[in-house]
């Protein structure tokens, strides 16, 4: 018999082109060694030129694949991407205190999915209150890109002085640990992401690859933490373990279709 790896659990919406949403979560998890599991919160209909709809999951089909898995299989850690509706965003906040993921509990990575990278919305435009109310304070947690920090607290990031600004306003929302992404700042400069909980403040460097496929890359990044933090790392190693990969990942893209290419973590398995 082999030894049982550990568990992963993303509670998000499906890309039917493969690239990100689940898909990317999945081959994340598997490329480091991390059984990955799944609760399905929307099925997104798209390819490489964008997403063309979706449709959400029944709330309770929802909260049922996440007790179900809990109960029986045990989550090391667990990450949410696209939720689609405020209501799926509560009752998910809701089953995830009667499973013990979050807060005090199983680490718990909050990617707050608002759009796709084309812009079109994943997210209910009331839901975003969900998510600042209900999840951020149950994440060990967060990992907003530029477009969402704006939506999220209003702060437009342009360098380091806002990016921390941007940092200690979503700190206030209650999450353990806020990393700002900051992949989405000028092109000439390298990609800087900061973490922080508040004490500690952490510059995360790292090159910029002149590439357009960049599907994927936030999901990927997230799943990648999440992967670290079920094998049992603290936050800030987690962290650098997850930039490390996704840097690989894009440099490792690859076009697919006519538009926007997926990054990838096939090097890993090389
Ligand atoms: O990359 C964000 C994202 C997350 N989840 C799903 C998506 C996308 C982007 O398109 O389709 C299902």
């Amino acid at each position: 018999m082999t030894a049982t790896p550990r568990t992963a659990l993303t509670i998000a919406g499906s890309d039917s082109g493969g690239g990100a949403g689940i898909q990317a979560d999945l081959r994340t998890f598997f490329a480091n060694g991390v059984h990955g599991m799944v609760a399905l919160t929307a099925v997104t209909v798209q390819n490489s030129l964008g997403v063309q709809g979706f449709s959400e999951i029944p709330v309770d089909v929802v909260t049922g694949q996440i007790k179900a898995v809990a109960t029986d299989m045990g989550v090391d850690a667990a990450k949410t991407g696209m939720l689609a509706t405020a209501e799926i965003i509560n009752a998910v906040a809701k089953t995830l205190d009667e499973v013990h993921i979050g807060r005090t509990g199983t680490p718990f990575v909050v990617d707050p999915v608002a759009a796709s990278m084309t812009g079109h919305a994943l997210l209910r435009e009331e839901a975003l209150e969900a998510i600042r109310t209900e999840l951020f304070p149950r994440a060990t947690l967060i990992t907003p890109n530029l477009d969402e920090v704006r939506l999220l607290t209003g702060v437009e990031v342009t360098g380091p002085a806002t990016q921390r600004e941007a940092a200690e306003a979503l700190l206030e929302f209650g999450s353990e640990w806020v990393l700002v992404k900051g992949g989405h700042l000028d092109a000439a400069q390298d990609c800087v992401d900061l973490l922080s909980d508040g004490e500690s403040w952490v510059e995360l460097s790292g090159p910029r690859f002149d590439t357009r496929n960049t599907h994927g890359g936030g999901d990927t990044m997230a799943s990648a933490i999440t992967s670290s933090l079920a094998k049992g790392a603290d936050v800030p190693t987690a962290v650098a373990e997850g930039k490390r990969f996704i840097e690989r990942c894009v440099a490792e893209s690859y076009p697919l279709g006519a538009g926007v290419g997926p990054v990838s973590p096939f090097w890993r398995l090389k």
